[in-house]
């Protein structure tokens, strides 16, 4: 029989949130135009007019990156809705955009559905525009707003809750002070609960959501960082809410966590989430976008790169070519996977079963078909063996995380000159671990050793890659 499940387990969701990895999150908002980065909600409605605006040129950029999902900003912390609401007159009809007819939230999904992407919609709970804000009855245009978007913009991947939202203090220079407890204010079981009636199968992220945020803006999970994750509140309050929880302790999880809630790394293209024309030589290079790939989804989470489109509502060309570049540098390191022409060879398998359990599982692609041990066998070796020399510098390993998050550590060693050498080793691996060699290594054969498991192993995945030695494209400029 199959191996008992361990600890905390994903969803449905879930399961297909990971299997997207990377992402996109477009800010554009009246804010664009002021050249801010969190507007204060006094822009005129009027500012708001991108002449040439093409949902498609933006979404298909991010297609052309590898991205397989887009979240769309519907409304930011300065109020501005992008959608035709009934619940606030400060929205895209007050604007010459399609004069006044426009729904940019509509655009952007019937884009993202015709280059067969997902979609998201992230609404801002805190809003500097509404008169409301602060009271109870905001709390209910905000539900509405969430109701709307719900409900008009078909399926959705993911629903986005920022925990900046609108606590004591100075943003962006101007005193807020709404004396808004967080703790109670949104009553976010509550308000969690609209997107699990309207949107079953989208998972929420937050600081403590269904996918949780990684607690920096820089992209990068812990080396060693947990699928699950037991939230805590951050000091001086005693609950773990949006903008409350202590996010130091999101990079890594928590292992043996009450929940699975995995992290999602997100981090602009270039400096800021808004479009800055000084920041046209600040897009992030081939090179960055690929550590920071390794150091999301490499480490079981996923990446959600920031886009700004510019006033005249378009992605700037550094933008459209970074993304294509990094595109193609996926598609050339991931397309020839050399475990596949490998002979694969385990110290053990469940049962003896070699349909269920054996190797051929660790190269088929599929996420959950696995190779298994025994109850009792906690620690055990694969080998890869080929007829000639392998180059290579990447290894992925992954779980079959429908069965939790098993394994704690491993060792890789390489084959040179007639003796095993440890190459190197690695912790959490759950849905995805790309371990990165810093060089090339040349060998017949590699062993990976799962060394530390609480429970039987049962690994969905081994794949063998080399990443390009040279950009096949020169590296756009930058000025730091
Ligand atoms: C930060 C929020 O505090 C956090 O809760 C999360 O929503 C995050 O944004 C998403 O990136 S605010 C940011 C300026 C660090």
């Amino acid at each position: 029989s199959a191996p008992a499940p361990y600890g905390a387990l994903p969803t449905e969701a879930q399961l297909h949130w990971q299997e997207t990895e990377q992402y996109v999150l477009v800010h554009f908002t009246p804010t664009t135009f002021q050249n801010k980065e969190w507007g204060y909600g006094d822009a005129d409605p009027k500012i708001f007019n991108p002449k040439k605006f093409d949902a498609n040129q933006i979404v298909n950029a991010a297609k052309a990156g590898g991205f397989k999902g887009v979240i769309f900003v519907a409304k930011h912390h300065d109020g501005f809705c992008l959608w035709p609401t009934k619940t606030t007159a400060y929205n895209i009809s007050a604007s010459p955009f399609r004069d006044g007819k426009g729904d940019m939230v509509k655009e952007f999904e019937v884009a993202v559905r015709k280059a067969g992407l997902k979609f998201g919609l992230y609404c801002s709970p805190w809003d500097r525009n509404n008169e409301d804000y602060g009271k109870p009855e905001y709390v209910e245009k905000y539900r509405n707003q969430l109701r709307e978007l719900y409900t008009n913009y078909g399926k959705l991947f993911i629903t986005w809750f920022d925990g900046a939202n609108g606590g004591d203090g100075y943003y962006g220079g101007k005193r807020e002070n709404r004396n808004i407890d967080r703790a109670t204010y949104y009553d976010w079981d509550k308000t969690w609960a609209i997107s699990k009636e309207l949107q079953p199968e989208a998972v929420i992220f937050s600081d403590n959501g269904e996918v949780r945020w990684v607690g920096n803006e820089r992209g990068f999970a812990d080396e060693t960082s947990w699928a699950t994750f037991t939230p805590e509140p951050i000091a001086g309050k005693t609950v773990a809410v949006p903008g409350e929880t202590n996010y130091e302790k999101a990079q890594g999880g928590t292992r043996n966590g009450k929940y699975w809630k995995p992290a999602e790394c997100d981090v602009p293209l270039r400096d800021g989430w808004f479009y800055h024309a000084d920041q046209d030589d600040k897009v992030k290079s081939v090179s960055e976008l690929f550590e920071i790939y390794c150091k999301s989804v490499g480490r079981g989470a996923c990446m959600d790169i920031g886009l700004a489109p510019d006033t005249d509502g378009l992605l700037h060309e550094n933008d459209v070519k970074a993304l294509k570049d990094f595109g193609d540098f996926l598609k050339q390191t991931f397309s020839n996977n050399m475990a596949k022409s490998a002979v694969v060879t385990a110290s053990e398998i469940r049962g003896d079963n070699q349909i269920f359990y054996g190797t051929k599982n660790l190269t088929d692609n599929d996420r959950y078909s696995y190779w298994a041990t025994s109850d009792e066998v906690k620690k055990a070796s694969v080998i890869l063996e080929w007829d000639k020399e392998q180059t290579f510098n990447i290894i992925r390993l992954r779980e079959n995380i429908k069965l939790g998050q098993r394994i704690e550590k491993v060792e890789i060693d390489a084959f040179f000159n007639g003796k095993w050498k440890k190459i190197s080793e690695t912790t959490s691996i759950g849905a995805n671990r790309l371990v990165r060699l810093p060089n090339y290594i040349s060998t017949l054969k590699l062993r990976i050793r799962i060394v530390e498991s609480p429970v039987s192993i049962a690994l969905s995945d081994i794949g063998v890659f080399k990443e390009p030695e040279q950009l096949a494209v020169p590296k756009i400029k930058r000025s730091k």
